[in-house]
């Protein structure tokens, strides 16, 4: 088909265990146009756990991005020593309000947020006595935040990012939706590669259980690396193994006037009724949201979850930022 181009390495892996399964059933990260429809990118991830988005943004864009985060990467001497951070990875924390262009240009985008929508919104019928009353639950952003790795990185261990929801998996031949309660989105600052040490993606794991996962004696099987140029995103769910690569190079080796990182700026939603990772009421501030997207408000919490979560004195809290 014209508008996607399926990306030309591909392997045998299975969600199965089994070797019968391994023959028919590959795995890989699909690439597709932001003009496919949108059942393509649902197909994609149920199947892989993933996708890229060829045409996501544009160069311009992404450097604005930068330059509004820059300052802040600048700022921090040492990474943090959080869950998969090991304390070389630069973060910029709280980038909702410290990159508008982040917010509003890769938060807000229609076609991740429709996604968020199909994998994370919860519709669910309950009753009051005899009488049925179904309610949806919109998704919510867990955390934006950005990844900037310098030379010498060594890679992250393989793990899952809804481990911090304490999620327990069914292995599964196939995808149900409801499975997961994350959707990530990637938009890389940089072209990533390999050498660079671009996050380390495992298609297919989406559907194993809770065993200890087995990525071959060489650490590696079924492993890609989510290769990117500007412009591009990758998306992924929650229950994805994945993890940033190994920047090879040593720090001090590039040219004189280049740059020296790996930079991805990373958003994840949650469910509706899950425990946002950043605590989104104390980062970002109320004068502040006012002049925010009605989405990304919706988004940080300022609409109430129905039925009845997330409100002030009853009411769902977005009348405060009618004030
Ligand atoms: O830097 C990356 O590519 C991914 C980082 C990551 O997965 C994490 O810190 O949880
Ligand atoms: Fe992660």
């Amino acid at each position: 088909m014209a508008f996607f181009q399926q990306q030309a390495r591909r392997f045998a892996w299975s969600s199965s265990s089994s070797d019968k399964e391994d023959s028919v059933s590959t795995h890989s990260i699909r690439r597709l146009s932001r003009t496919a429809p949108l059942s393509l990118f649902i197909e994609a991830v149920e199947k892989d756990g993933c996708v890229i988005v060829t045409d996501f943004t544009d160069r311009t864009t992404v450097e604005q991005a930068d330059k509004e985060v820059r300052p802040w990467l600048e700022k921090e001497s040492d990474g943090a020593v959080v869950g998969a951070l090991q304390g070389q990875t630069r973060t910029v924390t709280r980038l909702i309000g410290r990159s508008e262009t982040v917010r509003e240009k890769f938060f807000a985008d229609p076609l991740y947020q429709d996604l968020c929508e199909h994998f994370l919104a919860l519709e669910t019928t309950h009753y009051y006595g005899d009488k049925p009353l179904t309610t949806t639950s919109h998704p919510l952003l867990s955390i934006a935040i950005t990844f900037d790795i310098p030379p010498g990185t060594p890679a992250q261990g393989l793990h899952r990012d809804d481990k911090n929801h304490h999620v327990r998996h069914n292995q599964a031949e196939s995808y149900e939706k409801g499975r997961d309660v994350l959707l990530g989105l990637f938009v890389p600052g940089c072209n990533t590669t390999k050498a660079n040490g671009a996050t380390r993606v495992v298609p297919g794991s989406h559907l194993w259980g809770d065993k200890a996962p087995d990525f071959g004696s060489d650490g590696n099987h079924g492993v890609l690396d989510a290769e990117m140029e500007v412009g591009e995103a990758f998306i992924m769910l929650g229950s994805l193994y994945h993890g940033g690569g190994n920047y090879e190079k040593a720090l001090g080796t590039a040219k004189e006037g280049i740059r020296e990182s790996r930079t991805v700026h990373a958003m994840f939603s949650c469910t509706g009724v899950s425990r946002q990772e950043e605590i989104s009421f104390l980062s970002y501030p109320i004068e502040d949201v006012k002049k925010y997207s009605p989405i990304v408000q919706e988004r940080l919490g300022w609409k109430q979850s129905e039925p009845n979560l997330g409100w002030v004195d009853l009411k769902s809290p977005e009348v405060l930022l009618q004030t």
